[in-house]
């Protein structure tokens, strides 16, 4: 593209830029307007496609819900634009593929090689993972005093596999942290044992054929590491990310994932 110099080409781009942001901040309040005043229901049962394709599903609790642990301007974008995006961009790229329609989130993403065209897989895996992997980490969380604590058949896999519970903490942040670049840390239930694993991008642990053997199994929790996930409230710092977010775990919702 031919570039257009000049103060006037300048001024456009700050103008749009403002446009932007303001546009930004609209549904940004918009979002928490609706949040805030809507019945929230989880909706991780809302996985199938409708007639459209998939649907962003409501949270479980108010946009400040996690506050402070999760600040309610990044829950808002996170989920309102972020997650979002991941659909509609999943639902652009079925609306073409009729063998494909219809299906589960967790079955698109369980079968990915058998999506023969590679782009279309792709485009599933990034954006079908992103819808996935965001709905499950909504459904992990809940407001700091309902957080509760893993169930004593949890406890016991989790001192079976680490320890302690502090142990597998221990284990789940370091994943987190030497995750490069964007990704997720996982606990999973593989072989009826528990361990701790990490996956770049959107992928997830149900992607066999995508994923390495060692990344494949039932996820009871997981963390989105991606920047835009803690960079507004805690910027470089990951670690303390991490660390807030074990306030802000439903172990109830963890607890009834274990097969
Ligand atoms: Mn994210």
């Amino acid at each position: 593209m031919k570039r257009r110099g000049g103060k006037k080409r300048i001024a456009k781009v700050r103008k749009e830029g403002k446009n932007e942001r303001m546009l930004a901040r609209r549904d940004f309040m918009k979002a928490g307007v609706i949040a805030a005043g809507s019945v929230l229901v989880s909706a991780q049962y809302a996985r199938a496609q409708e007639k459209g394709g998939f649907a962003l599903p409501d949270l479980a609790y108010p946009l400040d819900g996690l506050e402070p642990h999760i600040d309610a301007m990044t829950m808002g974008i996170h989920h309102g634009k972020h997650h979002a995006a991941y659909i509609a961009n999943l639902n652009t790229a079925l609306a073409s593929a009729d063998d494909l329609k219809g299906k589960s989130i967790e079955a698109l993403l369980g079968d990915l090689p058998a999506i023969k065209d590679e782009k279309l897989m792709t485009t599933v895996r990034n954006n079908g993972g992103g819808h996935w992997n965001h709905s499950f980490f909504w459904d992990s969380l809940t407001p700091a005093a309902k957080s509760g604590k893993p169930s004593d058949d949890l406890t016991a896999a989790i001192n079976a596999a680490f320890g302690s519970e502090e142990k597998m903490k221990e284990a789940f942040a370091a994943a987190a942290m030497t995750r490069f670049g964007s990704g997720w840390a996982w606990l999973i239930e593989k072989d009826g044992k528990l361990a701790i694993t990490s996956t770049p991008n959107q992928d997830a642990p149900m992607m066999k054929g995508v994923v390495p053997d060692a990344e494949i199994g039932n996820a009871l929790l997981g963390v989105d590491v991606w920047e835009h996930a803690y960079y507004l409230k805690y910027q470089n710092k990951r670690a303390d990310y991490v660390t807030a977010f074990w306030n802000v775990v439903d172990w109830s919702a963890v607890s009834k994932r274990l097969g």
